[in-house]
């Protein structure tokens, strides 16, 4: 498409936002858009991104039957018609030479290297004999699942008509958990993905460790740069000198692991300079008056020895932050599992952002909106005769959703009951749960282990069954209802062909079923079909739908109206800022700061996050994204690295407190970090032979994290509590 077409076709689509949008003048721009150019040897598709969770909507390009490149989708709210660098070397997944090509057996004991090419009906055979052992012996509950992404939905669909409950994914207690958590005790909801951020009109971004810019979630990063280029003040709390840093009004370079301080600090200086919005307290919060008695001990003197920021600094960011209210956002964040301590910290900044009525206002929290597309009706699931496996006795009382790391400690120690097969669909558990010794043991615990996956992973390699998925550009998936600014539903369907013997996740799923003898699960025999089932009933066209990759619903408003009471689903409908809830259970009700043990001399503690073109450990083997960056560094403070004689480029090892020594990895001498810790990109410093690609390139930061803080609010793994030494590689 020219760049005028392109401009008229922004237009068009804006000009309809805010209608339903499924016909008229909108599907005819996408027909245009999506089928232009089939004389050429050019075909296009539309469809949606999976090298993260954002799920962008994409327009991918074949040329002469092979697959050329793929762009943003102009029409989709998330990727705004751009893609981040990952979506666009996206297409490299596909051409990926390292790619498992057919279903694998093990030969020999688990994690050996001896593997037999099998058929799909010899391997769905495989599993469902050991399946039916499993539930004869043990009850199907003892099968759990792992996955990420929309992916595992069918299969989920498949387990569940087996009969278990225990699905758990690595985005809760590895990940988001804490800040869901932290959000919940104190609104009633959570921040979800897409966050709920209104990034775009603030006029106050607080970031504490939030990355954004090398945390590349493409509608974030796009009303970032909006922001800053409106003016918006910018404050990053990072012992880093990030690349949002670099963006800043002002950087607190803060000691690792006290901003609960901080945040207390901050909202000291908030209540006892009256700078918060009163009227809004007042009408929506709960236990205002014991909240301010408790912190009063919070002063910035108070914090400063714990955070190293200047009190002179506390308080005139924390005025800076009043002064923009409620077009202030403290960022909430995402990978919040730090310290074990995170749900609390969570809610800190929770609070703070209700001291400054930024939750359902312009500016700070918006209320996302999502079209109605109902399920398909299938047959009601069996009931299983035991509840989830991950969390006993709610040990962790306040865990919304299912813990990975519980199911690993239930398959490890056999209590409260057995688990004997686990399910693993794209996620590399070697690289995504802390401690990876604990991981093989269970693994050595169970009958069955089965992982789908694209590439011979880490965890693939400990798998009993191996089977190769299709890529996201060679597959359709579930439909993506999204909870976001706009509600839309959108498409991912294939571009091009599977080059080996890769199936579609849905195709699996229901393969297995019928092997299971669970056919009455799936009266659909294509995906199509059930596609069509679901948007028929939400009075949608899935032709429509295929052409333009998104159907866009009204737009409801997402902000608090006058005269219309908000919602806060709490115990007391209010915003809490005092919580009975958590006094009850024995924690505290209002966040108390609690020290986190500092490294010992001459030890560094091990941070980690993202890189602008990776995602975690899962697109080190794409040829285009590894071309662009092949291996991490360690970032290690300038001064530091004179006393150690090391210079930028430099090898060296990391050796943890247990003992555990990195591969060699190169230092990145540097003014831009504290010097009582070092930092890596995570994903890197793979130890699976078969990515060939990436075997041995960095160092792995999941290796070295052998210790990990429990959340005793929610059984999240804090994991930022490694300490590591330096030793010259000779
Ligand atoms: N390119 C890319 N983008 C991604 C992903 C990806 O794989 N690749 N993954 C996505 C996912 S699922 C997630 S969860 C997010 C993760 O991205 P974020 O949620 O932004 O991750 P964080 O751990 O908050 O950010 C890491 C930053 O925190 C700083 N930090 C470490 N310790 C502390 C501390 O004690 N206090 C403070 N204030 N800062 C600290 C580090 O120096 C680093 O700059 O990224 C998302 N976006
Ligand atoms: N040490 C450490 N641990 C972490 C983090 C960290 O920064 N450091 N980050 C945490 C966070 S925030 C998160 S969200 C989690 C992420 O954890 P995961 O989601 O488990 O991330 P990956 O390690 O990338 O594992 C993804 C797996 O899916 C496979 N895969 C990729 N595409 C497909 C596909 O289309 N189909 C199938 N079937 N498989 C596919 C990949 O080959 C890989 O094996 O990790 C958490 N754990
Ligand atoms: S943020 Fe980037 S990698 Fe993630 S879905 Fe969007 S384009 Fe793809
Ligand atoms: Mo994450």
């Amino acid at each position: 498409m020219d760049a005028l077409s392109r401009r008229r076709f922004l237009k068009i689509s804006s000009a309809t936002l805010g209608v339903a949008a499924s016909g008229g003048a909108l599907a005819s721009a996408a027909r245009a858009v999506t089928g232009a150019g089939a004389a050429t040897g050019l075909r296009t598709v539309a469809t949606t991104c999976d090298i993260c969770f954002w799920k962008c909507g994409a327009i991918a390009s074949v040329r002469d039957g092979r697959l050329w490149k793929i762009e943003g989708n102009p029409l989709d709210p998330l990727s705004r018609g751009r893609l981040c660098p990952r979506g666009t070397g996206g297409v490299g997944a596909h051409f990926d030479t390292d790619r498992l090509r057919t279903p694998l057996i093990r030969r020999k004991g688990r994690g050996g290297d001896e593997w037999a090419s099998v058929t799909w009906d010899e391997a769905f055979t495989y599993i469902a004999d050991k399946l039916q052992g499993i539930k004869a012996q043990h009850g199907p509950e003892a099968v759990a699942m792992f996955s990420h992404g929309i992916g595992g939905n069918f299969l989920k669909h498949t387990l569940k008509a087996y009969g278990t409950p225990n699905f758990a994914a690595p985005s809760f207690a590895q990940c988001r958990g804490p800040r869901d958590v932290g959000f919940t005790l104190t609104f009633g909801e959570g921040v979800s993905s897409p966050e709920r951020t209104d990034i775009l009109n603030t006029k106050c971004l607080v970031l504490l460790g939030s990355h954004l810019g090398e945390n590349m979630h493409n509608s974030q990063v796009q009303e970032f740069a909006e922001a800053v280029g409106n003016g918006a003040t910018v404050i990053v709390v990072d012992p880093r000198f990030s690349i949002a840093a670099g963006k800043a009004t002002h950087y607190l370079p803060i000691r690792p692991g006290t901003d609960t301080a901080l945040l207390l600090a901050w909202m000291h200086v908030i209540v006892t300079e009256k700078l918060y919005d009163r009227e809004y307290v007042e009408q929506f919060g709960f236990g205002f008056e014991n909240f301010a008695a408790e912190i009063a001990y919070a002063t910035p003197e108070w914090a400063y020895p714990e955070t190293g920021i200047e009190p002179d600094v506390i308080r005139e960011t924390a005025r800076e932050m009043a002064r923009h209210r409620p077009a202030t956002l403290v960022h909430p964040g995402r990978h919040a599992t730090w310290y074990g301590n995170d749900a609390q910290r969570s809610r800190a900044i929770a609070l703070l952002n209700a001291l400054l009525g930024s939750w359902g206002r312009k500016g700070g929290f918006y209320t996302p909106a999502s079209m109605d597309v109902p399920g398909y009706p299938y047959p009601p699931y069996p009931v299983p005769a035991r509840g989830k496996v991950d969390n006993p006795d709610h040990k962790y009382p306040f865990a919304i959703e299912a813990i990975t790391t519980g199911i690993r400690e239930a398959t490890i120690t056999g209590a409260p009951y057995p688990v004997k097969g686990w399910f693993v669909y794209a996620t590399n558990l070697m690289q995504a749960l802390p401690n990876e010794a604990e991981t093989i043991r269970a693994i050595q615990a169970l009958d069955l282990m089965v992982v789908i996956d694209v590439v011979p992973s880490e965890i693939a390699g400990w798998a009993d069954v191996v089977l190769p998925e299709s890529t996201y550009l060679e597959r359709h998936d579930d439909l993506n209802v999204e909870w976001f600014r706009e509600p839309f539903v959108a498409l991912r369907q294939p571009v091009v062909e599977a080059p080996h013997d890769q199936k579609p996740n849905w195709w699996i799923a229901r393969e297995l079923a019928v092997k299971l003898g669970l056919g009455a699960f799936y009266p659909w025999k294509t995906i199509e079909e059930y596609f069509e089932a679901r948007l028929t009933k939400a009075g949608l066209s899935y032709e429509t739908l295929k052409q333009q990759g998104i159907l866009r619903g009204a737009q409801p408003p997402i902000f608090f109206e006058d005269g219309v009471a908000p919602v806060f689903p709490t115990p007391s409908g209010k915003i809490e800022f005092y919580s009975l809830q958590l006094q009850e259970k024995g924690f505290d009700p209002v966040p108390r700061y609690t020290p986190t043990p500092q490294p010992p001399p001459g030890a560094f503690r091990m941070l980690f996050g993202r890189a602008p073109v990776h995602s975690f450990s899962r697109t080190q083997t794409n040829p285009i994204l590894a071309e662009m960056m092949d291996e991490n560094v360690v970032w290690l403070n300038a001064d530091q690295a004179r006393r150690y004689g090391l210079a930028t480029g430099d090898r060296i090892r990391l050796r943890n407190q247990d003992g555990v020594v990195s591969r060699p990895v190169a230092v990145l001498a540097t003014e831009r970090i504290r010097p009582d810790c070092i930092y890596m990109v995570h994903g890197f410093g793979h130890s699976a032979v078969r990515m060939r690609r990436a075997y041995g390139k960095g160092a792995s930061d999941a290796e070295l994290v052998t210790k990990y803080a429990v959340d005793p609010l929610m059984g999240g793994t804090g994991m930022h509590v490694n300490f590591v030494t330096i030793e010259r590689e000779s």
